[in-house]
């Protein structure tokens, strides 16, 4: 908790430290009501400092300090000066070594930042700033060390003890305690820093490397748990491979080890040698875990080992250049994803999710760019811009380089900056440099924008054909709205992958005026660097349809006047899976908007049947990837139909949606049932497999499944029970359940939610799914609903995973609830991130977003809204987490 103003801190005001930390020795010890930090650092003035002694200002928070010694002195208060942030001293030589002792208490840290416990066992979380609330340090990402930790604990309660690097000794102690020590070889800053002590099992394997390491590989779990960890270790596995065969990186340490923990504020942390992991991110079988939790768990594993280079090996100068390594990892991540399982399925999820909800924090007060220039407090910035839309500036430098290019660039980066802390401009700087060694002259410095103007562009494009002349031309107009602090905005470098297709669907040659004929390919790159700028083919012998944007090659809101049946047209006949489907969702939104209008005028109701023949072609197209047609069918949500509004009419988008999707399921009720037995019937001849086939079948047997209980027939209740009964696995029995719960048929719908609840009581994790399914349902009531479940057994705002489960999915996912027009929803939200600011301010800041986007509500709302994040800012002693967003989103 704060205790003075939270400040703002620049960019611009870095400064390299002053002092740096050669060698970091701790020993802690563990006990159940308190812990002993022990630290000894060996530390020298920072040459590139150059002379002089300046004080030094070590951080710390919430830390009882008990001696300091440097070399063999003993300070006395009044030899330091002590602040809840800082302790300062006066070094009196350039090397010294500084040894601390300080009391803790993990058994009582609620913001599970720091050293704490949960469900009995010790770990830690210090990015980005925990390792303070640890021992007086050098917390930031530039002071790198070597670490070697020892511990020690009770040995019937915690009989494993795990930090980073290798085990170098370990022993007995009287009193029933043991101790362990761990030795890191690598240098690394202080977020990278791990300690855990538990009652834990593993899974051991092992992984020989490329150059014939071998490697001991380790999943802990609770005992419990021991039989949901293998799907993680084949994804640890593969990711391993993988980084090798794409990136020629290879595992540094002899172990690496994961460990699951039940209470953590985020997916997963990249310690070196150590990754700790929130349980929902680890633990995965087919009886207990959805098809979307195995691909998280796959991703997850795969973005935490990709760290120890994109992060670890090379790790980031300041937090301002926090993209730098969270962007790439992403990439990376989404990467190995892609050639995992279906890399067009993974393309559209990803877009889709960016377009939803990065475009919005975009448009909204928090917008920032790639690499913010200012904060206030660091985790705030762990967001959709830096990962997602960092990720997506990372793409356009790989279509704009090209595979190999893009390679060389990132050896480059590797070679150059291994056991160094960098900047973003240092990766763009290897990028080119690599390009230049390769004799390719490369200017990427107007591409640079991408890392400091904050968001969404916009992309206007026009054609015009001259059949005389046999000229195609496409006039691109690009512009940014303001976001906080940035006015105007400076045009961006926009990758635009396109192709232009003849009546026929085939693609034609394209050469651009001035260009020989052997220059001509169906597909290409052109960049649009200026704010307008034109594009003329030549021997174009018919008018085109251009296919505009493939594969989502750049983060920027495209428009083109396409016409229904234009893109009813491209729907099947573009080659690029990403605009087929891109295609569907456009007429989708083009469709949905009319219904909008006629609600918001009170008219009947009138579903544009191109939709449904477009549909109807989808669905009994045997040949397409049915995890295609399942993403085809699927509706734009309600969260991004609010996005491209204008003033998000939330009662007008949900009745339209709704409407639309009844309508579907009616007219197209004969291909959805057949398509959903034919689907069906596989899956019950097929044990459970997690792979990108079955996932296919699996998501559209189940999003046939809801449509057609839309239609509220006997038939298709008894199969939807049917399913729910006798399915092998979770993605089966959950989609069931959920198509229950938003259904009419009271009954049904309360047996089976008691039902799942009796036989999955004691599966955390599981409990999740059930609370989330319920939060998210749009049926009226919905924050009774919540309310009603928050005095559950199974529910409490101590643990991360329930607190998104029930409120992030209620105030995220419901929003025709969420937004009920007397105000009730935001009241809620705002009573829970109120009472979450005391105990995790991480959480409570996040849960808050949704209240922040209130300018995209009508005047009554935003009137609504408004008054509770003031009520937020008044209601006592802010963490700098809340205190940020709330006063950021009332400026
Ligand atoms: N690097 C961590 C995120 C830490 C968040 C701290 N508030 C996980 C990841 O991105 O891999
Ligand atoms: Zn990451």
């Amino acid at each position: 908790m704060r205790t003075e103003q939270p400040k703002m801190i620049y960019l611009k005001d870095y400064q390299a430290p002053e002092y740096l930390i050669d060698e970091t020795n701790l020993t802690f010890e563990l006990f159940d009501d308190h812990s002993l930090v022990h630290a000894q650092l060996l530390m020298r003035r920072n040459p590139a400092r150059g002379a002089g002694l300046p004080p030094l200002v070590l951080d710390g928070q919430q830390l009882e300090l008990l001696s300091l010694v440097m070399d063999d002195h003993e300070l006395q208060v009044g030899d330091y000066q002590l602040t809840d942030n800082h302790l300062t001293l006066q070094p009196t030589a350039a090397s010294f070594t500084l040894n601390s002792s300080v009391r803790i208490h993990p058994e009582t840290n609620t913001a599970l930042e720091g050293l704490y416990k949960s469900s009995g066992m010790f770990c830690t979380q210090c990015e980005a700033e925990g390792f303070r609330k640890i021992t007086y340090y050098l917390d930031r990402p530039d002071v790198m060390s070597r670490f070697t930790t020892s511990l020690s604990a009770s040995k019937q309660d915690y009989p494993v003890l795990l930090s980073n690097g290798n085990p170098i000794a370990s022993g007995s102690e009287e009193g029933g305690r043991h101790w362990a020590t761990w030795q890191d070889p690598f240098m690394k800053p202080a977020y990278l820093f791990a300690l855990v002590a538990g009652d834990l099992w593993c899974i051991e394997d092992s992984f020989t490397t490329m150059s014939a390491r071998e490697v001991t590989l380790r999943i802990y779990v609770e005992p419990e748990n021991i039989d949901k960890c293998q799907h993680a270790m084949d994804s640890l596995k593969k990711s391993m491979r993988w980084d090798e065969e794409v990136y020629s990186r290879e595992y540094d340490l002899d172990i690496f080890m994961i460990v699951a923990v039940n209470d953590f504020n985020m997916g997963a942390m990249e310690n070196k040698g150590l990754n700790i992991f929130n349980s929902s991110c680890v633990l995965a079988r087919a009886e207990t875990a959805t098809d979307a939790a195995h691909q998280r768990v796959e991703a997850v594993v795969a973005h935490e080992y990709f760290h120890n280079w994109s992060g670890n090996r090379v790790t980031c100068r300041d937090w301002f250049q926090l993209s730098l390594k969270e962007g790439f990892t992403v990439f990376r991540d989404a990467e190995f994803s892609a050639d995992m399982n279906s890399r067009t399925v993974k393309r559209i999820e990803d877009v889709a999710y960016l377009r939803t909800h990065q475009f919005a924090e975009d448009a909204g007060p928090m917008a920032h760019a790639v690499r913010p220039d200012s904060f206030m407090e660091i985790s705030n910035f762990y967001t959709l811009t830096v990962y997602e839309k960092g990720s997506e500036v990372v793409r356009m430098l790989q279509t704009l380089l090209g595979a190999e290019g893009f390679r060389r660039g990132s050896d480059l980066y590797f070679a150059r900056h291994d056991g160094q802390a960098v900047t973003c401009d240092d990766f763009i700087q290897a990028m080119q440099d690599a390009a230049s060694i390769a004799g390719q002259a490369l200017d990427l410095s107007q591409f640079k924008r991408w890392y400091s103007q904050a968001g969404t562009p916009r992309l206007a494009v026009s054609e015009a054909y001259d059949p005389a002349a046999k000229t195609y031309s496409l006039t691109f107009r690009q512009d940014c709205p303001a976001s906080p602090g940035q006015v105007a905005k400076l045009p961006f470098v926009i990758p635009v992958e396109l192709a232009l297709l003849d009546d026929q669907g085939r693609e034609l040659p394209l050469r651009l005026v001035g260009e020989g004929a052997e220059a001509a390919v169906s597909t290409r790159v052109l960049s649009v660097v200026e704010a307008e700028q034109s594009f003329t083919f030549v021997d174009i012998a018919e008018r085109p349809l251009p296919s505009l944007l493939r594969g989502f090659s750049a983060p920027v809101k495209l428009s083109f006047p396409y016409s229904r049946a234009q893109l009813q047209f491209l729907m099947q006949h573009d080659s690029d899976g990403f605009n087929r489907w891109d295609a569907g969702q456009q007429l989708a939104v083009q469709v949905l908007r009319e219904l909008i209008g006629q609600v918001q005028r009170g008219e009947p109701l009138l579903l544009d049947q191109r939709l449904v023949e477009a549909l109807r072609t989808v669905l009994t197209n045997e040949s397409l990837d049915p995890a295609m047609v399942a993403e085809m069918l699927s509706l734009p949500s309600e969260a991004y139909l609010a996005e491209i509004s204008e003033v998000a009419d939330v009662d007008a988008i949900h009745a339209a949606r709704e409407f639309a999707r009844k309508q579907l399921s009616e007219a197209l009720f004969e291909p959805l049932w057949q398509r959903y037995q034919d689907n069906r019937v596989a899956s019950r001849r097929t044990a459970y497999v997690a792979q990108a086939a079955h996932f296919a079948r699996r998501s559209l047997q189940n999003i046939a499944l809801s449509y057609l209980l839309l239609s509220e027939r006997p038939q298709v209740l008894a199969a939807c029970l049917e399913q729910y009964e006798v399915a092998d696995n979770m993605t089966e029995r959950l989609a069931a359940l959920a198509c229950l719960v938003n259904s009419p048929f009271e009954n049904e719908r309360a047996q089976t939610l008691a039902d799942f609840a009796e036989q999955f009581k004691a599966n955390s994790l599981v409990m999740d799914q059930w609370f989330s399914v319920q939060a998210a349902s749009g049926l009226p009531g919905g924050l009774q609903r919540v309310q009603q479940l928050m005095t559950h057994p199974a529910f409490t705002l101590s643990n991360p995973n329930k607190v998104r489960a029930l409120i992030g999915a209620f105030a995220g996912q419901n929003l025709i609830n969420f937004h009920a027009a007397d105000g009730s929803g935001y009241r809620f939200l705002a009573e829970q991130v109120i009472s979450l600011n005391a105990s995790n301010p991480q959480i409570a800041s996040r849960q808050l977003a949704p209240l922040t986007r209130w300018r995209k509500y009508d005047a009554s709302r935003q009137a609504l809204m408004k008054a509770e994040l003031e009520r937020i800012l008044a209601s006592g002693e802010l963490s700098s987490d809340v205190y940020e967003v709330v006063s950021k989103s009332l400026l």
